[in-house]
């Protein structure tokens, strides 16, 4: 389960094969990840086109885009990714899944995104699940706000993903 603006699962980018817009290309070529039980939240940007979804219409991997996450709410977000992700999980939360406003500091940000509140109440309807693992990633303190604000989201939300581990069933 990954929560980020990015899909990175372009197989090459800016020409080396392992980048942090890779990883789960990888990952699902690797057979590390089951792309049927495998979604992506807040998807989102300027720069898609059809053919970036090509490898996720290939293995079935489930995309909720930022407009649909919006548009069908938290809760029902959350029925479909309990649908999608089965058994053990490993959750990776790009920190630019989260609206610049609230986190601003990272190294590729997208406007338009998951507020602070959405991105705990998402993380918390995972509860129960037998969460495996967890990582916070891209948060770059070069980029950060007054506050510290992007690091004390980050912090609060491995919080929330180190409960749900807690319940983990
Ligand atoms: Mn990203």
């Amino acid at each position: 389960m990954q929560f980020d603006s990015h899909i990175d699962t372009w197989d090459e980018y800016f020409g080396g094969k392992h980048f942090h817009g890779s990883a789960f290309y990888w990952a699902v070529e690797e057979g590390l990840v089951d792309p049927a039980r495998f979604v992506q939240v807040g998807i989102r940007g300027p720069m898609y086109g059809e053919a970036d979804f090509d490898f996720h219409r290939k293995h079935g991997i489930t995309v909720l885009d930022i407009d649909r996450v919006k548009s069908e709410g938290v809760d029902r977000t959350i029925e479909t990714v309990r649908r999608v992700v089965t058994g053990p999980a490993y959750v990776s939360f790009d920190i630019d899944a989260i609206d610049p406003a609230f986190a601003p500091g990272t190294g590729t940000p997208e406007v338009g995104g998951l507020t602070s509140h959405e991105a705990q109440r998402l993380l918390r309807g995972l509860a129960g699940l037998p969460l495996v693992g967890c990582d916070v990633v891209e948060v770059s303190p070069q980029f950060d706000g007054p506050g510290q604000i992007t690091a004390l989201l980050a912090a609060n939300l491995l919080f929330e993903l180190l409960c749900v581990m807690a319940t983990a069933k």
